[in-house]
Parts: C-alpha cells; structure tokens; sequence
C-alpha cells in the first residue's frame, strides 16, 4: 500500500469540549502523521458546499448550522493507506454502530454530532485538501 493523504476535520462538538487533543492522539496512536492542521471557522457557504453531495437530505439545514457552530479543526494526515485507515480509527457515521476504540465510539454525540470527517476516497482527499489547503504548500 502506498503512503496516501486524507482530509480530516475535527468537528464543533468536539472544538466545543476542548476534546481536539484527545482526539489527535487516538490518530497518531494509529500511525497517521499529521501534516497540517489549522482551526478555523466555516462560512455558511464552504459548508453547504463542503457537504454539498446532502443538499437534498433532511437533515442538511442541521448540518450546515451545525458546521458553522463552532470552529473546526481541518486537517491533512498522512500514512499508508491513510483513507481507509483513517475511515476505520474513525467508526461507523452513527457511534451506536461504531466499534470500540473508534473515535466516533469514544467521542461522538450523535450521528450529527459525530466529532470527526475523513474523506471517503484518495479522489474525495484529493478534492477536499484542495478546498481547504489550496495554494500552500504542506509540510
Ligand atoms: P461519513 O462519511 O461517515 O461522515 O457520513 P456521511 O457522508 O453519510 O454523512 C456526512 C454527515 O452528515 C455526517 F457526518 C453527519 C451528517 N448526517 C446526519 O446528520 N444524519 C444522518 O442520518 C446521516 C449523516
């Protein structure tokens, strides 16, 4: 498997309960590095672009005011297999069927506020860290 990179965004739940650390832990312990990471604000607009593919869910007006909450912390990790690695150490979208020593099993609320994003292929990687990294070069 070759070395790869994902997109990460610690989400409001977690920046809320000063629980970013803790979750930065649980990836490193899994072999991921974090290659750069930044806390911001979303505008309204990047997160219903973001999560644009759920503009016709129900719960998409929840979502994107959720998003915007709080700030997040977005972030590229790196290592083999990052994406699918990082899918795993993150747990099923709903933490009541996520495994145990998951993120979201650990850490997350609910299926909205379910702490973390990863991105779901090396293409979705590739399109996110572009969204929220363009033009600077990461370490
Ligand atoms: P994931 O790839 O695991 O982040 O999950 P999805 O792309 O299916 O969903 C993206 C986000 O939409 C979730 F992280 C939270 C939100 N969501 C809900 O609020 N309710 C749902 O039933 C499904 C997703």
């Amino acid at each position: 498997m070759a070395t790869q990179r994902t997109l990460s965004i610690i989400k409001p739940d977690a920046t809320r309960r000063n629980i970013t650390g803790k979750i930065n832990a649980v990836i490193e312990e899994a072999g991921l590095a974090i290659v750069s990471q930044k806390k911001i604000y979303l505008s309204r607009r990047e997160a219903e672009i973001f999560y644009g593919e759920h503009k016709e869910r129900s719960f998409f007006g929840e979502l994107v005011e959720f998003m915007i909450s709080e700030p997040v912390v977005v972030q590229v990790l790196e290592g083999e297999n990052a994406v699918a690695k990082y899918r795993e150490v993150m747990g099923a979208t709903n933490p009541d069927d996520a495994a145990d020593g998951t993120i979201r099993k650990q850490f997350a609320n609910n299926v909205g506020e379910n702490s973390v994003h990863g991105s779901d292929s090396e293409e979705s990687a590739a399109r996110e860290i572009g969204f929220f990294f363009a033009g600077r070069e990461i370490a």
